[in-house]
């Protein structure tokens, strides 16, 4: 595997330090994490929203460890090692933090089945919609080109808009659906400030959903400074990334 040379800022800060601090202890649980990640958000939301004891580990997937490739061969954050178990991919770790974890509340898995696949149907909607959308808008480099990424990204939340019954996507309760798509509602400002992305443009009913989960004290822990973020998206925005995901989205192909 080639390991490109990515300088990434080394550490989580803002929020998102303050709660890395307070993760430092050995548990049964080490969550291997790249803080800029919206994967490792995902995790990581789920993690804090049930109070799950875990030791925060910061990793650079970019530089393939022999340590980590152990944990994930993949070479991907998040992931996480459970009593020496290596697990990852972030929606199945969230799922599994549902099944090993049962009694710390909020479950974020609805207990009825008809309801749980259909959290399901819609965090699917999300892996094929909505995060490739975004990451073909961020990289297009062509007025056409963002033209209609930026479209179908649009197009894609408002499909997800009509069905949030507010103020959660499936009603009072915070659920996986939102942990899902939060990531990607906190980065919106790249979109925002690069790409002639508007949210209110997309409509009410998503600009209120988007307002309500970015305040959502789980999501907030886990955010760091803006500004560390730009070297990052930098070489999203120029079309350079080398990871697996920008590479798949280049050529077409569903992310890895
Ligand atoms: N499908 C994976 C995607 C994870 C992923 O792409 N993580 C990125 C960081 S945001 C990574 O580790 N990239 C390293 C690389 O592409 O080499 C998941 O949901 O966990």
């Amino acid at each position: 595997m080639s390991v490109p040379d990515v300088k990434i800022f080394p550490h989580a800060t803002g929020e998102a330090a303050k709660t890395v601090e307070k993760h430092q202890d050995p548990q049964d649980l080490v969550f291997y994490s790249g803080w800029f990640c919206p994967y490792v958000q995902r995790t990581w939301v789920a993690l804090e929203e049930r109070g799950i004891p875990y030791q925060y580990a910061e990793v650079n997937p970019y530089k393939k460890e022999k340590h980590f490739l152990e944990i994930n061969p993949k070479g991907l954050v998040p992931a996480i090692e459970y009593k020496g178990q290596a697990l990852y991919e972030s929606l199945l770790l969230c799922e599994f933090l549902e099944d090993a974890y049962p009694n710390h509340k909020p479950n974020l898995l609805p207990a009825d089945p008809v309801e749980r696949t259909y959290a399901r149907i819609w965090i699917d909607f999300i892996t094929k919609n909505i995060v490739p959308n975004f990451m073909r808008l961020v990289q297009a480099q062509t007025a056409d080109k963002q033209a209609a990424a930026r479209e179908d990204f649009t197009k894609a939340l408002r499909t997800y808009a009509e069905k949030v019954k507010g103020p959660y996507f499936l009603g009072e309760e915070f659920s996986l659906v939102d942990v899902a798509i939060a990531p990607w509602i906190v980065r919106e400002w790249i979109i925002q400030e690069n790409r002639g992305y508007d949210r209110a443009a997309v409509g009410e009913a998503w600009k209120t959903y988007a307002d309500t989960v970015a305040q959502r004290d789980s999501i907030r822990r886990t955010e760091s400074e803006k500004q560390h973020f730009t070297d990052i998206y930098g070489r999203y925005l120029r079309d350079e990334a080398q990871s697996e995901a920008a590479k798949a989205i280049r050529e077409g192909r569903p992310i890895p």
